[in-house]
């Protein structure tokens, strides 16, 4: 379909007015919203704009959740659709808020620090997301969750970005830096992309307590026809498009359910979209039991582009330079986890901690299906921490069946996941030990051999996915020469992307995971 582009770009008059309102408790300030209802993407090619693959940490993910929902209160409370939480929109604001710390400034135009605009406000966001459709708020000074939504709520600029029918898709940014002016930032990004037309479970919750939820899809004209189904299910039958709908999620076991929607036109062109919720309702089973125990389950693991032979551990060159971020770097592709693992300050990050990782618990029986995710850290002798400090060796998961049993698969930032060979009971007392081929599904093809009977996982899967091909070499090329940071390219964590990162990915490149760890 040709959108016809009218490339006239509303930008609502920025003269950097800021307007002051105050509250009894938080005082903030507020920058005049902009949008741009009509126009095409811009995508800039100026120095200063980002090339959309920065990612930038939340200082707070509940915080960034928190908002989505009480948007779609809002939204829905007034009659007008929810939106769906965008990891695009998402990347764009977390960009925006941290950058404006970085650099102490509050405007919607990305500067340099001195005052001089390095990038436009949305060929900012379409550096990340491919508008049809954008809208920005962001507020400063702002303290807890609720001040800052009622900030742009009882203002009657941001109220109409926020209320408008021509947005499908939101996302949030929230960043605090003691050294910036006003401290906090918080950027509400808020788009819409050709052919895009979501399904929303619950208004964006989290979690579900029960399996009956509610679900909005967008329509679109000439799309007459919709089917649905949960991700382990068979498509129901077609049926005419309805927005709102209740729908019964499948299976009792807890765990991230998703829900898949797709519509179609008399020509048979389908329109596919998706939602996912934490199913935390399922219980115990048997007695319907639905009190759950926490259950701590020990792994211990080795990366390759950070284990030294002769000292039998890994490097913490991360940890020592403050560089690992204080919440869980997953919640972006390909991993999309929402979880809120984070520690208050630095100094909470365990000294010997490698970097964060991502533990699965997948069910025994579909070892396809991931009953409970938890980030944690991965420690320099390989056994993983949970992120609470209590244990210093295991992770507790919270709804795991006690004396359940359980695959286990270990994800990272650039190194080819792992799963475990067969179940493990849990709670264990015997670590899950990765290191060694036996307990590793596929075997020794799926791990790199240190020596001396070490095995540690492969090197090289810089962008996550499951497979090392030349898609990490691209991302590679993109972050070369990034030093003194935390960047997924650098796959020996010596905080730099240069060739020495290069030279572990090479020999490992057309590994593959196995299937169940792939996205
Ligand atoms: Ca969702
Ligand atoms: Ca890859
Ligand atoms: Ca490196």
């Amino acid at each position: 379909m040709v959108m016809h582009v009218i490339k006239i770009t509303l930008r609502v008059l920025i003269l950097l007015l800021v307007c002051k309102v105050s509250f009894a408790q938080n005082e903030g300030v507020l920058a005049v919203p902009e949008n741009t209802f009509l126009g095409d993407v811009v995508l800039s090619t100026g120095e200063g704009c980002p090339n959309g693959t920065e990612v930038a940490e939340s200082s707070n993910v509940s915080f960034e959740r928190q908002i989505v929902i009480m948007l779609n209160n809002l939204r829905t409370s007034n009659g007008l659709p929810p939106v769906k939480y965008s990891e695009e929109l998402t990347a764009a604001a977390r960009y925006h808020a941290k950058d404006m710390c970085e650099k102490n400034y509050f405007a919607h135009q990305s500067q340099d620090g001195a005052g001089n605009v390095t990038c436009q406000t949305f060929d900012r966001v379409g550096s990340f997301y491919t508008w049809t459709a954008a809208a920005e708020n962001i507020s400063a000074g702002f303290f807890d969750v609720q001040s800052a939504f009622n900030g742009w709520v009882n203002s009657t600029s941001h109220y109409n970005n926020m209320m408008s029918p021509l947005i499908y898709e939101v996302g949030i940014g929230y960043y605090y830096d003691a050294s910036a002016a006003y401290v906090t930032r918080w950027v509400m990004d808020l788009g819409r992309r050709s052919n895009v037309y979501p399904v929303i479970i619950n208004l964006e919750e989290l979690d579900a307590t029960t399996s009956t939820v509610q679900l909005y899809k967008y329509g679109y004209s000439g799309y007459n026809e919709m089917r649905l189904k949960n991700g382990n299910g068979n498509w129901g039958a077609w049926q005419p498009i309805a927005n709102n709908l209740t729908w019964q999620l499948s299976g009792a076991t807890n765990g991230v359910c998703m829900v898949y929607a797709e519509m179609r036109n008399s020509a048979g062109n389908i329109l596919s979209s998706n939602d996912e919720i934490n199913y935390s309702g399922g219980g115990t089973g048997g007695g319907g039991s639905t009190t759950t125990t926490q259950v701590t389950v020990k792994v211990k693991v080795f990366l390759q582009g950070c284990y030294n032979a002769t000292t039998g551990s890994m490097n913490t060159n991360l940890r020592n330079s403050n560089l690992l971020p204080l919440t869980q770097p997953f919640n972006r592709p390909p991993w999309n986890y929402t979880g809120t693992e984070s520690v208050a300050t630095a100094s909470a990050i365990p000294t010997n901690a490698v970097d964060w990782v991502l533990l699965e618990a997948r069910n025994a029986s579909d070892n396809y299906v991931v009953a409970e995710t938890k980030a944690c850290f991965l420690l320099s002798n390989g056994e993983l921490a949970d992120v609470s400090g209590t244990p210093s060796n295991g992770v507790n998961f919270n709804t795991l069946t006690t004396n359940g049993s359980y695959f286990l698969s270990v994800k990272t930032r650039n190194h080819l996941a792992v799963m475990s060979a067969n179940t493990v009971s849990v709670p264990n007392s015997t670590i899950l030990n990765l290191t060694q081929t036996a307990n590793v599904m596929g075997g020794a093809p799926q791990l790199a051999n240190m020596g001396g009977g070490i095995y540690a996982m492969l090197a090289g899967d810089m962008d996550g996915n499951g497979t090392v091909t030349v898609t990490d070499f691209n991302f590679f090329q993109q972050e070369m020469s990034i030093i003194n940071n935390y960047v997924d390219s650098d796959c020996n964590m010596d905080k730099n992307v240069t060739v020495a990162d290069f030279n572990l990915y090479s020999p490992n490149m057309s590994k593959i995971g196995v299937a169940q760890v792939r996205y």
